[in-house]
């Protein structure tokens, strides 16, 4: 059997279509930071505080963002962190006492992080104005046991900023949430007992993207045999 030209770039097309989808899906996860101490950050920050206990990084409690003209109100949230929380959720490990944030336009918001787990968790926002903070993030992380707190003022912009734990498969593991300020923007997906599962939890493994690639290989190789066979 030959092979012609066009039906080869077709199949070549197709498969480099799939593996591009698993790939961008891979990526879409956020960034993390090489080192979690967050030592390599170090140098970008005035705004850094560290300990034993954890550390933060970007805390902001005075410094209006440039949209605002004062602090609208402020809350205070105290966030429980631990694998008791994960419980309600199925699928996941970690969890925190809450995973939806509301809160006003240019609102100050101290967050008490109290970590119940004998491992370390972050809570870190993202997506913030970078000229007020350093990478667009708050980072709060608190070791076993330690409790850590943070404030910060978010800008006058109706937007959804995603909340979670950066340390390896926590994110996975149910430790995810949103900020919404205002009306809010995009709902992430897959934020335990708010929002639904999205793509971000199908192509995860390389073991799944194999099978992708390798499923789309073989529809390329049967549109290829269809269309030798009609000629
Ligand atoms: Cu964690």
């Amino acid at each position: 059997m030959r092979l012609r030209y066009p039906t080869m770039l077709a199949m070549f097309a197709l498969s480099a279509m799939l593996t591009w989808v698993a790939l961008a899906s891979e990526a879409d996860k956020p960034t993390s930071p090489k080192d979690p101490s967050g030592m390599d950050h170090s140098m970008h920050m005035g705004g850094m505080e560290m300990d034993a206990e954890g550390m933060v990084m970007n805390a902001n409690e005075d410094t209006l963002p440039e949209d605002c003209k004062a602090i609208s109100k402020d809350y205070a949230f105290e966030v429980h962190a631990g694998t008791k929380y994960a419980e309600p959720y199925n699928g996941t490990i970690f969890g925190m006492s809450q995973h939806e944030f509301h809160v006003e336009p240019c609102s100050r918001i101290t967050i008490t992080f109290i970590n119940e787990d004998e491992v370390r968790h972050q809570f870190m926002v993202h997506q913030l104005p970078k000229y007020l903070y350093p990478q667009g993030m708050l980072h709060i992380e608190a070791a076993g046991g330690a409790t850590k707190k943070a404030t910060f003022i978010v800008p006058s912009d109706n937007r959804t900023y995603l909340v979670h734990c950066d340390m390896a498969q926590h994110m996975e593991k149910g430790m995810k949430g949103q900020l919404v300020v205002g009306r809010g923007g995009i709902d992430f997906p897959s934020v335990p007992g708010v929002t639904g599962t999205f793509r971000r939890q199908w192509y995860t493994d390389s073991a799944t993207l194999l099978a992708v690639f390798a499923g789309g290989l073989g529809i390329s190789l049967i549109s290829a045999l269809l269309f030798l066979r009609r000629r």
